[in-house]
């Protein structure tokens, strides 16, 4: 009796390690157009802090996550972002009054407090994200970068073009529904 064979292609691999956006040390870049959502994951310090974002180096907005009180997994939505947006995380530790950005030139003691990963897989959601977790010590800590972490993942939006094919398409399918059912209850009413 032979054995069942299963194969996984490398296309099908390669499918699934896609890449989830650009990241250099500093700020996360949208690679395309999309819903961005960050994800809470998580935090092992003993200080309590909480984290901020900035978009296009904007004023910071506050995030709900907060890592002494906030579930695990919780979703944050920064909503629509065009492609070549930038952010910028920011952890600010209530114990000391000092907030990290993970713009290293914009701390207080010259150091990078941050650690950005693309292609994370997470338990939060399907498919990967780009990990952000900060150092929270002046000087720099065990700099093992896990006081305050988050997931980011970016949901493609269509663009406007994609749109008005997207509604032409689905008016199209609307008549052609419309003349099923006009057909159908003539064909009943004729029975
Ligand atoms: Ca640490």
């Amino acid at each position: 009796m032979g054995k069942l064979k299963l194969s996984l292609s490398a296309a099908a691999v390669a499918a699934v390690m896609t890449s989830a956006g650009s990241a250099s040390a500093a700020v996360i870049t949208i690679p395309y157009m999309s819903i961005v959502t960050l994800y809470f994951d998580g935090g092992d310090a003993a200080f309590h802090e909480a984290l901020k974002v900035s978009v296009n180096g904007g004023s910071p907005i506050a995030t709900t996550f907060d890592n002494k009180t906030t579930p695990l997994g919780t979703p944050f939505s920064l909503g629509a972002l065009a492609a070549g947006a930038t952010l910028t995380f920011l952890d600010h530790v209530y114990n000391t009054g000092l907030t990290w950005s993970s713009n290293d030139a914009a701390n207080s003691d010259g150091i990078s407090h941050v650690a950005v990963t693309p292609g994370v897989t997470s338990p939060y959601f399907s498919g990967t994200g780009s990990y952000v977790g900060f150092e929270d010590q002046k000087g720099g800590g065990d700099k093992d970068f896990n006081d305050i972490q988050a997931l980011v993942t970016f949901t493609p939006v269509p663009e406007l073009s994609t749109w008005g094919m997207l509604v032409a398409g689905f008016g199209g399918l609307g008549y052609a529904a419309f003349r099923r059912s006009r057909k159908n209850s003539l064909s009943f009413v004729g029975a």
